[in-house]
């Protein structure tokens, strides 16, 4: 009898994690996750409650290294997958030293168990489009080449992340890859990111329960993609031959009004009555324009993502009608 693969993720409570364990599910894994302790209990597995059965969930945080020197060595995964992390961008520059202890420090502890506990493991890191920054390529593009010029504590810590992971894997041969992944957005997203926030209040809008939206600056640019389509690439990147870095992205940009005029003409009203702007929302430096090319990605695997633009905010539109009463 073939024995079963095992991942192990860290961040498994998150949108992320959630989609990623029911992929690796459905290809036959056993999957393993490392979860955060919340003081609000009931709605800390809320992504995997569906799947609880299915999974081993453990306490632990990529900044306490002893969580993961004891998860790693007991379990022995063949593929581990680090999305934890403070993952919001505007958070990140209230709360910048937490920050850089989760999503900088956080990669150094799960390489370190990772040499020491599980050489043989292959690594994937949730590597970020917020790393580069405002920089672009002469084409409007950013690709694997592009310079990195990071414009918030999130980038910087990310920055990091990513350059520790090259490094083990050229100093000490690990099977380390980086994922640059793009925004990517589902109905399981965080409320307070900008799809989420656009799609929940312009639903509760429609519906009565509120009578504004409320965003910050409406003039940048992201290339946004669906969690799902993007955790088939984590999984293709960590099984390719070789340890490589890889960016994940439509290829497509849209500001934040273009957003806002799809998700409000779809549900019948017209943004510019109810959205209104407060700085509160502003970041004090932003990063304005995003737009990712994957032919790297495209060239080396056979992935094809299954929503666009229209497509992933239809997705999150249905969920948030069907949800909200
Ligand atoms: O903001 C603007 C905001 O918070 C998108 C994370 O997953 O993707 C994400 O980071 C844009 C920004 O995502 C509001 O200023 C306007 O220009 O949804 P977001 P993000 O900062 O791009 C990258 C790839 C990651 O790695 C991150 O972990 O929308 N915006 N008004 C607003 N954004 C928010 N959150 N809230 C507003 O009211």
């Amino acid at each position: 009898m073939m024995t079963k693969k095992k991942a192990l993720i860290t961040g498994i409570s998150g949108q992320d994690g959630s989609y990623l364990s029911e992929y690796l599910l459905s290809l036959g894994y056993d999957v393993y996750g490392i979860l955060r302790r919340h003081s609000t209990t009931e709605t800390q597995k809320s992504r995997i409650d569906h799947i609880n059965h299915k999974i081993q969930t453990f306490y632990g945080d990529v900044s306490d290294f002893s969580s993961l020197a004891k998860t790693f060595s007991s379990i022995q995964p063949d593929e581990i997958y680090n999305l934890a992390a403070q993952s919001h961008v505007r958070i990140s520059f209230d709360i910048p030293e937490y920050t850089v202890k989760a999503n900088a420090l956080g990669v150094l502890n799960v390489l370190e168990a990772h040499k020491q506990f599980c050489p043989e493991a292959r690594l994937y890191q949730a590597s970020s489009s917020e790393m580069f920054g405002n920089s672009f390529d002469s084409d409007e593009h950013q690709r694997e080449s592009t310079p990195m010029n990071p414009v918030s504590p999130y980038g910087c810590s990310k920055v990091f992340g990513y350059n520790m992971v090259r490094h083990y894997r050229n100093a000490h041969n690990l099977f380390a890859c980086n994922g640059i992944l793009f925004n990517h957005e589902s109905p399981r997203r965080g409320s307070n990111f900008v799809t989420s926030k656009v799609v929940k209040t312009a639903v509760e809008i429609s519906k009565g329960i509120k009578n504004e939206l409320v965003l910050g600056n409406m003039d940048s640019y992201r290339d946004w993609g669906h969690s799902k389509d993007y955790v088939r690439a984590m999984h293709m990147i960590l099984n390719h031959d070789v340890p490589d870095d890889f960016v994940v992205s439509t290829g497509k940009t849209h500001s934040v009004r273009e957003l806002c005029e799809y998700v409000f003409s779809r549900l019948g009203m017209d943004y510019r009555e109810y959205v209104r702007q407060d700085e509160k929302f502003l970041r004090p430096e932003e990063l304005k324009y995003l737009r990712g090319d994957c032919s790297k990605l495209r060239n080396t695997f056979d992935w094809t993502p299954e929503y666009d633009f229209e497509g992933l905010l239809d997705d999150m539109i249905d969920y948030w009608e069907a949800n909200l009463v």
